[in-house]
């Protein structure tokens, strides 16, 4: 009996919403299906960084070469005002997020005292042999909040065995006190240059290796995978970060966070093109990052003071880079005295407020937002999310819709320079081509074509003035999820 009055009741109810409501109760959506590879826990914390600073400091900002060649005594390597604290609140204040240190560059000198080498500070002038600049540099960045990522190079012109076994295991061995001994690391980098001529204890020689079978790197990435679990690995061809193939600044215009690592080795030649876009079709999920200087060198040489990159030319290079779905790692070299440079300082400062100029009035905020469709009309996937500053929610349309716009109206007419736009990646990179367009005279008027989005898309376009934009996504891999859409002057 009391069971019936409980269905009676919940079938009265249930009338008299679908009357008043004049519909039936909200089905739960499901989401879009991740479209597979998906970027890692540590890849996405890695996107989210976008800028990054690149410290290179060796013998060689002592001797002015760029490749020392290995014979450097370490008597040579004197910076009388090292000062990291400098470096990182100079590096924070420009906006970068993280800091990787050339540890050990190709000139074997090592700016730790490892227990492996006598090659390093420990027999430097540099606090009479007591000094450890990847602890001074790993403390800053802990003080100033910034993460810390190390670069030793597998190819050392000054070790004795470069090119035998022995080599690797003192490679591995030195990879573990970095990894073990200066706290967190965000992003261990092996570089591509490998094996030519150099001291090599004394042998003056060329020696050269197998770049894919030499350092068997698959056991040397399983020590980073122990010692520091949260770290991302870059070289030439990931496995988790992947070179963008030039050292001047640019990703592609296409820019896909998937390739096929099966053929990719670090140092394999001939590969640049397809690092610069990625593949459409890739079987993993292997970003790509773009490493650049603010001088023409990657250490400091005072004929280079004139040459420093202009904050210009870095804002170019943050729309090719950012701009383009990639992570900028800018390299900032320190100087003879262990300082960055007052020129660098000055274009880091210069960058910055280019940058803040650009894309601190975000013109999406207030405006009225709505979208062709959107995911089983439920408000869970609706335009609205395109604004809302929140980062895990999205726009999606339903499975089998891989065209469609939304539009932006702004409550009175204004002058657009730049559209940042943001793909969902938790859910895979899926957008292949779109258009941006303005109201115009009372129709619409396209302003720009551009193919992938990604992380993070920003088109810089003519200024124009109007009432309305509409981002039409004109084909995608399945349907399109985007999470951000910002508009600035
Ligand atoms: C290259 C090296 O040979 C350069 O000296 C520099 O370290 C650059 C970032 O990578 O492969």
């Amino acid at each position: 009996m009391k069971k019936t009055i409980h269905t009676l009741t919940f079938l009265v109810c249930y009338t008299i919403s679908v009357v008043l409501t004049g519909c039936q109760p909200a089905k739960s959506v499901e989401p879009p299906a991740p479209l597979l590879p998906v970027p890692s826990e540590n890849q996405l914390a890695w996107h989210e960084m976008e800028m990054n600073a690149f410290i290179h400091f060796t013998t060689n900002t002592f001797t002015g070469k760029e490749w020392g060649y290995g014979n450097e005594s370490p008597s040579l390597f004197n910076p009388t005002e090292l000062d990291a604290d400098q470096w990182i609140s100079v590096l924070k204040e420009a906006g970068f997020k993280g800091v990787i240190l050339t540890c050990k560059h190709h000139d074997g000198f090592c700016l730790w005292p490892s227990e492996y080498t006598e090659h390093s500070v420990k027999n430097s002038p540099y606090k009479n042999g007591n000094g450890d600049i990847v602890k001074e540099v790993s403390d800053a960045c802990k003080k100033h909040g910034l993460k810390f990522g190390v670069y030793l190079s597998p190819w050392d012109r000054n070790h004795a065995d470069y090119g035998k076994p022995e080599y690797i295991t003192y490679y591995r061995n030195q990879l573990r006190e970095l990894l073990t001994n200066y706290g967190d690391i965000f992003e261990v980098w092996f570089d591509g240059a490998n094996g030519g001529t150099g001291w090599y204890g004394g042998a003056n020689e060329e020696r050269r290796i197998d770049r894919e079978t030499y350092y068997d790197w698959e056991n040397t990435f399983k020590i980073v995978r122990e010692l520091q679990p949260n770290a991302v690995i870059f070289s030439d061809a990931g496995p988790d970060i992947r070179w963008i193939g030039n050292e001047r600044g640019y990703a592609g215009e296409t820019n896909w966070n998937t390739i096929t690592p099966d053929t990719l080795y670090p140092g394999k030649a001939g590969i640049q093109k397809l690092l610069n876009t990625g593949s459409i079709d890739g079987s993993h999920w292997i970003p790509s990052e773009v490493d650049v200087s603010i001088r023409p060198g990657w250490f400091y040489h005072a004929e280079e003071d004139s040459l420093v990159k202009t904050p210009e030319q870095l804002f170019n290079i943050y729309l090719n880079s950012v701009g383009r779905g990639s992570v900028l790692l800018l390299n900032i070299p320190p100087d003879r005295r262990g300082l960055i440079h007052e020129n660098d300082i000055r274009s880091l400062q210069g960058f910055r407020k280019l940058l803040h100029e650009a894309f601190s009035n975000n013109l999406a905020i207030g405006a009225t937002v709505k979208a062709s469709s959107y995911r089983g009309k439920s408000s869970q996937f609706s335009p609205e999310n395109l604004i809302d500053g929140d980062k895990e929610t999205y726009w999606a349309m339903d499975d089998d819709v891989m065209t469609g716009s939304f539009e932006l109206e702004f409550s009175e007419p204004q002058t657009v320079s730049y559209v940042l736009l943001q793909e969902y990646i938790p859910l895979g990179q899926r957008i292949k081509s779109f258009r941006v367009e303005v109201w115009n005279n009372d129709e619409w008027e396209t302003v720009s074509e551009a193919t992938t989005i990604g992380y993070k898309r920003i088109l810089q376009i003519n200024p124009v003035k109007t009432s309305k934009i509409r981002i039409h996504i004109t084909d995608s891999k399945a349907c399109p999820v985007i999470s951000n859409v910002e508009i600035y002057e």
